[in-house]
């Protein structure tokens, strides 16, 4: 028999529909190469999207946001609803190989055909690592599984703009995450929608809540006032309590509308993200590839044409872009 299986464009959108985990992990496997075909197969399911329940876990490196994820698969699956998990920690990457004790949690769920798993490379994207993952969570979304989680790191710009695709928004913090308080204080942190204070076996844990209580107070006029939940991943502990709040979260986005705007939102800042990035690399690529382009920014150089003519006269070249003044 052979192993390999020479996929087509039917075949894939075939398989992806009906659930078969071959075919998603090709389906993703192409997105994250940026081959022509994936995008012809999330343009056919499209339409049939739009169904899951996405839920980003960010934070900082070994607060547990991996075990959290592992232990609430294991809640959602007893709930009997099928789960997605895409990672896009590149430190710490969900492999059915891997054996470390951290990981065990998650591969118990490797051989449940109600989960997929999947770790994303941050290899060359035009659009980012946005573009990739929302990919990969429409066809997980399109293979339909009830909720699809996201673990990212909480660092980075990278990681806002992926954290910017999901519907609800789990931080989460353990005793010590200092930076992440100062970060949510600033102002630098968007207010998540719920957050985990993991780690709560450890001493500290309740005053960590409190300090962040404090800081979420100063924000009033919030309609969904975030909740914090004490976990202890590792355990299970708390993970019930973290899962009913994450469920008041979306029973909020639907009953106020906001799931709808807070989609339309994400989705034109993604469309408009790509295109940015793809105008992008088109301007660098033609100007690289016109003699008479380059000679422009020589002529930049030597002083004999200023910048801002420059940049007229290549926007009229590359986009068609007339020139602004009259
Ligand atoms: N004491 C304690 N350790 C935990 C808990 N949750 C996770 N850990 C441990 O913290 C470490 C980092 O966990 P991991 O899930 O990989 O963190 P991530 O980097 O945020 O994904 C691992 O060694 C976990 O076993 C917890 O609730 N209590
Ligand atoms: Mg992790």
């Amino acid at each position: 028999m052979s192993g390999r299986r020479d996929w087509t464009k039917e075949t894939l959108v075939a398989g992806v529909r009906s659930g078969d985990k071959r075919a998603l992990a090709r389906a993703i496997t192409l997105v994250e190469n940026g081959d022509p075909l994936a995008y012809a197969v999330v343009g056919d399911l499209y339409r049939e999207t739009g169904r899951a329940h996405s839920l980003g876990v960010t934070g900082p490196p070994g607060v547990g946001k991996s075990t959290l994820i592992g232990a609430l698969v294991h809640h959602v699956r007893k709930l009997e609803e099928t789960v997605g998990v895409i990672s896009v920690d590149p430190s710490s990457p969900f492999t059915s190989g891997a054996l470390l004790g951290d990981r065990i949690r998650l591969t118990e769920h490797f051989l449940d055909p109600g989960v997929f798993i999947r770790s994303m490379g941050s290899r060359g994207h035009l659009g980012g690592l946005s573009e990739a993952t929302l990919q990969a969570l429409l066809m997980m979304d399109a293979a339909g599984k009830d909720r699809i989680f996201i673990e990212t790191v909480g660092a980075g710009q990278s990681e806002v703009e992926v954290i910017g695709i999901v519907d609800t928004v789990l931080l989460v913090l353990m005793p010590g995450s200092g930076d992440s308080i100062q970060a949510l204080k600033a102002g630098i942190m968007e207010i998540p929608d719920v957050i985990a204070v993991n780690k709560m076996d450890h001493p500290a844990a309740k005053t960590m809540a409190n300090e962040v209580r404090s800081i979420l107070a100063l924000d009033r006029d919030r309609e969904w006032k975030p909740p914090i939940v004490l976990t202890e991943a590792a355990r299970g502990e708390g993970v019930a309590d973290l899962w009913a709040k994450i469920e008041q979260h979306r029973a909020y986005l639907e009953s106020s509308g906001e799931l709808e705007r807070r989609r339309r939102e994400n989705l034109a800042r993604e469309v408009f993200g790509v295109a940015t990035a793809r105008a992008k690399e088109h301007l660098v690529q033609t100007v690289q590839g016109n003699p008479d382009l380059r000679r422009l920014l020589d002529a930049v150089q030597a002083r004999e044409l200023d910048p801002l003519s420059a940049v007229r006269e290549i926007l009229e070249q590359v986009f068609h872009i007339p020139p602004r003044d009259a």
